[in-house]
């Protein structure tokens, strides 16, 4: 998968150099590709924003630098997403989707956001992390992008993905690692006794009841 990064602030994103997308990366299974919008702006001060038309607070981001980055990079095959507050809400579901693609184009907004123009000149989904503001869009891309990444063939194993929070619609059972005591405290009997049975059975019980009590909008959901 390709992924086209439209930013004003490029330098944000060495997060996706390391750990599990750099091995990604190195293996050629993800490709990131940094796009500075600023080196499109037709103005001679590479100026990307403007006051709002009508008035009011703080600045836009002009709407052509976007397009002609947008351009620059699109094909027949590319879903352009854009960070956004309006959006609707991101969850696994979305991210599932979101890595069948194989061109992915996102648009990081600054300011108080973009001249609306840039969504009736493109097909662009607005997708939300939750309901507060940030200060512009390259935090929620790599959140996106990190989670979506996770679904593509090859990035981490299929058992990881399968055993993980949300997955099954429950949020994750306890787990432990050596030592089996720590600081007085044992870990549960059950996970010792080499019964994979009981371990199955236990691990779906305390998931349960861990979103009974901590998520109980997801029981009811669907
Ligand atoms: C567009 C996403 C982009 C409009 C982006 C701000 C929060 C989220 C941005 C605005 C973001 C989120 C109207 C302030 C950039 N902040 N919740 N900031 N406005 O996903």
């Amino acid at each position: 998968m390709k992924i086209d990064i439209l930013t004003l602030f490029p330098e944000m994103f060495s997060p996706l150099n390391s750990s599990i997308l750099k091995r990604a990366v190195d293996n050629h299974i993800l490709e990131f590709n940094l796009i500075n919008i600023r080196d499109f702006s037709k103005d001679k001060h590479k100026k990307c924003d403007d006051y709002p038309f009508g008035g009011g607070a703080g600045m836009l981001m002009s709407v052509q630098p976007i397009y002609d980055a947008i351009k620059s990079v699109q094909k027949e095959n590319s879903k352009i997403i854009f960070p956004s507050p309006r959006g609707a809400k991101f969850d696994h579901k979305k991210a599932k989707e979101l890595s069948s693609f194989e061109h992915l184009i996102f648009v990081c907004g600054h300011y108080e956001g973009v001249d609306e123009r840039i969504f009736e000149l493109f097909d662009i989904e607005e997708i939300s992390l939750g309901d507060y503001v940030l200060t512009g869009g390259e935090l929620p891309s790599m959140v996106i992008i990190d989670s979506l990444s996770r679904f593509v063939d090859g990035v981490i194993s299929k058992e990881s993905l399968e055993n993980e929070s949300f997955s099954n619609g429950l949020l994750e059972y306890p787990q432990y690692t050596r030592p089996a005591v720590f600081e007085g405290i044992k870990v549960p009997e059950v996970l010792l006794s080499g019964n994979h049975q009981e371990v199955e059975k236990w691990r779906n019980k305390q998931s349960l009841k861990r979103t009974k009590e901590r998520r109980s909008d997801l029981l009811k959901k669907n």
